[in-house]
C-alpha cells in the first residue's frame, strides 16, 4: 500500500468521523506533511474530504471501505473484500484474476466503472453514486443449474435492499431488481465450466444496485427506465451496510440456490407474474400475460390465444407494459 492509500483507508475507517492530521501521522509513522500531501493528492483524485478546524480530516458524503464492510459481515472469513476506485468492470476483473486461480469468496467493489456490462454485451450505466461488485464463487454444481446462482443472488439483493434501506423492491425475471416501476439493480452472472465433469469451475456474480442517483441524472437512454434507492444525500456508509447485508444474505441463500423455498420467495417477489408484458423472440415483439414462473426458473406465458409457453432467460426479452 502507497502512504496515499494508506491515509485513505485510515480516513475512511473512521466512517465519517474525523481524524487529525497529527493523528495520522503519528499512526502510519510519517511526517504531517506527508500527510497534507498526501490529502492534496486524494482531493485531486475526487474524493471529497473535509478539513475541520482543530478536528482533523473526515470523510465527505459517501464511501466505501472493506475494513467498514468487514465489520458487518456474519462471517468474516468467508470473503477477501478488495475496494476500487474506479475499474472497466469488476467483472471482467475478477473472471481474470479467476482464470489465474483466485479464491473462492473473492469480492471486487468499484465507486465506479467505466466499461459496466449488462447480459449479451449490453451497457450497464456505472456512474458514481452507485455500488458495483462481484463475487467470485467456486460451487460444486452441474452447469445447467446455473441459473439458479442469478435468481437466488435477485432474493438475496431485494433482502438485503430492503433490510438496509427499507425501501420494498420486486424482481423482474430474470435478473433484474425494480422498484416502483423502474430498475434499481441488475445482476450478470458469468462463469466456466469444466466440459468432462459439466461442472462449474467457477461463477463471477456481478451486481450493479443504483444506490443514489448520478449528480449529472441517468444517462438519456435510461433515462425513463432506471431509478435509485435514494434521490440524493444517501445515509452515511450505508454503501458499506447494504454491501455486507448483500454478502451475508448470499452466503446463506448460496448454500442451496435451488431450494424450493429460495424459488417460492422468487416466486413470491416477482413483479411480472399476472402482467400483461410484451417478449421480443427473434426480432418479433408479442403481447401475452405471464401466467407462473416454474421450479427450473423458466417463465410461464399465456398467448392472446390461449396457447401456454414455457421459455427460459436467453431465449426471450421481456418488456413491462
Ligand atoms: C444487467 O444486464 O442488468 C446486468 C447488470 C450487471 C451490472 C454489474 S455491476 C458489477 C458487475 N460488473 C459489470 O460489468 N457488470 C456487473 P441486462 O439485464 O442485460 O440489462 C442491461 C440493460 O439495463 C441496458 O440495456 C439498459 O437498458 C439498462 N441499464 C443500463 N444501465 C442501467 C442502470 N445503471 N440502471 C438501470 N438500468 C440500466
Amino acid at each position: 500500500m502507497t502512504t496515499k492509500e494508506r491515509v485513505l483507508e485510515l480516513i475512511k475507517n473512521e466512517g465519517g468521523n474525523a481524524v487529525s492530521g497529527e493523528n495520522i501521522a503519528k499512526t502510519l509513522g510519517i511526517s504531517r506533511a506527508a500527510v497534507w500531501k498526501a490529502i492534496n493528492s486524494l482531493r485531486k483524485d475526487g474524493y471529497s474530504i473535509s478539513a475541520v478546524t482543530n478536528k482533523g480530516y473526515s470523510m465527505d458524503g459517501d464511501y466505501i471501505s472493506a475494513s467498514e464492510i468487514e465489520a458487518y459481515l456474519t462471517d468474516k472469513s468467508r470473503y477477501t473484500i478488495t475496494v476500487l476506485k474506479e475499474i472497466d468492470s469488476t467483472n471482467t476483473y475478477l473472471k481474470s484474476t479467476a482464470e489465474k486461480g483466485e479464491k473462492d469468496g473473492a469480492v471486487v467493489i468499484a465507486e465506479d466503472q467505466t466499461a459496466g456490462r449488462g447480459r449479451l454485451g449490453r451497457r450497464f450505466y456505472s456512474d458514481k453514486g452507485g455500488l458495483y461488485m462481484s463475487i467470485l464463487i467456486r460451487p460444486d454444481m452441474p452447469t445447467e443449474r446455473s441459473l439458479f446462482i442469478t435468481t437466488g443472488t435477485a432474493v438475496a439483493v431485494s433482502r438485503a435492499i430492503e433490510k438496509v434501506c427499507g425501501k420494498k423492491v420486486g424482481i423482474k425475471w430474470v435478473n433484474d431488481i425494480f422498484t416502483h416501476g423502474k430498475k434499481v439493480c441488475g445482476i450478470l452472472t458469468e462463469g466456466a465450466s469444466d466440459f468432462e465433469t459439466g461442472r462449474l469451475q467457477y461463477a463471477v456474480v456481478g451486481i450493479g444496485i443504483n444506490v443514489t442517483e448520478p449528480k449529472n441524472k441517468f444517462n438519456e437512454e435510461i433515462a425513463d427506465i432506471a431509478t435509485a434507492i435514494y434521490e440524493k444525500d444517501e445515509p452515511r456508509g450505508i454503501k458499506n451496510q447494504l454491501t455486507a447485508e448483500v454478502l451475508n444474505q448470499f452466503s446463506e441463500i448460496m448454500k442451496a440456490p435451488d431450494d424450493k423455498t429460495i424459488i417460492d420467495e422468487y416466486r413470491t417477489r416477482s413483479i411480472l407474474i399476472g402482467k400483461e408484458v410484451y417478449i421480443t423472440e427473434n426480432n418479433r415483439m408479442k403481447k401475452v400475460t405471464v401466467v407462473d414462473i416454474d421450479d427450473t426458473a423458466a417463465i410461464i406465458l399465456k398467448t392472446d390465444d390461449g396457447e401456454i409457453i414455457k421459455k427460459t432467460s436467453g431465449e426471450i426479452s421481456i418488456k413491462v407494459k
